[in-house]
């Protein structure tokens, strides 16, 4: 019985490690090879975000943020929304949700048609406690 359970236990191991791997099979912009940009405070300090900023690039693409409270530990649960668009004109880019990916990841499928500076309105709610960040990121290729 005890081997029966260990033997189950590794299995259901083994299977969640797989399930991890397999989502970063669909975008190019893998977590697990993800180059994030020093992590930034939000306004009044509550958390830090740190993103693949320098990574995104004209298109479809993945915005993967990592989410700590101010002593760095992952920030899981919270309600995030990263509304975006062009700092110097409305380009009415597509909002899909939000999807978190678990150790404080979070990742949003976003569509930046153009060349250019862009703002990202960062909101993280973990249990009531908001915070801010505007994000300006210019793209160029
Ligand atoms: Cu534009």
């Amino acid at each position: 019985m005890r081997t029966f359970l260990s033997l189950l236990f590794a299995t259901l191991l083994i299977a969640g490690v797989s399930t991890c791997q397999h989502h970063s099979h669909d975008a190019h912009a893998s977590t697990s090879t993800m180059e994030f940009d020093a992590a930034e405070p939000t306004v009044n300090q509550q958390y830090k975000i740190s993103g693949n900023w320098s990574e995104l690039k004209r298109g479809w693409g993945i915005l993967t943020l990592k989410v700590t409270d101010a002593s760095e530990q992952a920030v899981t649960g919270a309600k995030v929304v990263v509304p975006y668009d062009m700092t110097t004109m409305s380009m009415h880019p597509p909002e899909n949700a939000v999807e978190e990916k678990g150790d404080g990841l979070y990742e949003k499928k976003i569509f930046l048609g153009m060349r250019g500076t862009w703002k990202f309105n960062i909101s993280i709610d973990s249990n009531s406690v908001v915070d801010t960040l505007t994000k300006l990121q210019d793209i160029r290729q």
